[in-house]
């Protein structure tokens, strides 16, 4: 693999705008989310605002913009795709926040779905997110064939070949010894495929080759192991205000940081992110803000 070198240095980093365009973005979804969320007009309904309204980075959301801005797609179905996306992922982190998954106590700086609802209303927000999610894809205002091929890549990245395949590797591996492949695989599953989707997204909504929205997919999910890597180093050396949950939670799991120490880990995920970047060569500088958006992820520029 040929090295490239980064853009951009960490200290280059804390002058881009990213961190404005991040906002921005993030504005335009949570607009697109709350005109699609129900009222909260009962219980369920109420709990579902609560899981996805208000918080998070919303970077999946900039990933497909930023990789739709290539191909110039529509700006307002890449904002309604983002939010199914969003969806899915509040589901994720509602389930896995629940007693018999990671049982989490704290989400986004506030009590988690079932900590503040309940854990039957936990489940049924999880339940009710994922077909609005469908709902959402099917209804765009693109091509039928579009619409077909959002839902269907989204179904598989969703189901037990992806998210699910993902978690159960993770209930499953407390007091097992895995190796670095079988960890990456697994991390993979859980965080890797959903950036993939979201970058891939963004090609599909702006009719990109299928060469090309498998390119921007495999960025995604090189990207997505660097940023894995990252989460568990700042589990031990972050700051639990900044990151909105509790840190060293994950004492008796297999980390990446336990399997590799500090620096390998650090090094291994630079690797990541260099292989994810060099994979955007092929679009020049019309990947500049896609490239600068997982730099700045990665080195946790705010
Ligand atoms: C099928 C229940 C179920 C889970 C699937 C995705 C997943 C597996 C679990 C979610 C929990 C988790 C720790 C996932 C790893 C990815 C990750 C670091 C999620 C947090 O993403 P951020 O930082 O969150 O983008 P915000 O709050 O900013 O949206």
């Amino acid at each position: 693999m040929q090295m490239v070198q980064l853009k951009l240095n960490p200290q280059t980093l804390k002058n881009s705008s990213f961190s404005q365009r991040l906002q921005t973005v993030a504005e335009h979804v949570e607009r697109a989310l709350d005109q699609t969320l129900p009222l909260p007009t009962s219980r369920l309904h109420e709990a579902m605002r609560y899981s996805v309204l208000g918080g998070g980075k919303r970077f999946r959301s900039y990933l497909i913009w930023a990789s739709s801005q290539i191909f110039n797609a529509p700006a307002q179905e890449v904002f309604k795709v983002a939010a199914a996306i969003e969806l899915i992922h509040s589901y994720s982190l509602v389930h896995d926040d629940l007693p018999c998954m990671d049982d989490a106590d704290m989400r986004r700086n506030k009590p988690s779905c079932h900590k503040a609802f309940g854990e039957s209303t936990a489940v049924l927000v999880g339940d009710a997110l994922i077909p609005l999610a469908f709902q959402i894809l099917l209804s765009l205002e693109t091509s039928s064939e579009i619409r077909v091929e959002l839902a269907k890549k989204l179904s598989e990245v969703v189901g037990s070949f992806g998210l699910v395949a993902g978690q159960m590797m993770d209930l499953g591996q407390e007091g097992s010894r895995l190796t670095l492949e079988e960890l990456t695989e697994q991390q993979c599953l859980k965080t890797g495929v959903l950036f993939g989707y979201s970058m891939e997204a963004g090609a599909i909504l702006g009719k990109a080759s299928q060469q090309e929205q498998k390119i921007l997919q495999a960025a995604g999910i090189l990207f997505g192991k660097s940023f894995q890597m990252i989460d568990d180093w700042l589990d031990e050396y972050g700051d639990e205000d900044k990151i909105g949950k509790p840190c060293r939670q994950d004492t008796e799991k297999l980390t990446f940081l336990s399997l590799l120490g500090p620096r390998r880990l650090y090094k291994e995920a630079e690797l990541f992110l260099d292989e994810a970047l060099q994979n955007l060569s092929p679009f020049q500088e019309k990947a500049d803000i896609l490239r600068e958006a997982l730099q700045c992820s990665f080195y946790r520029v705010k």
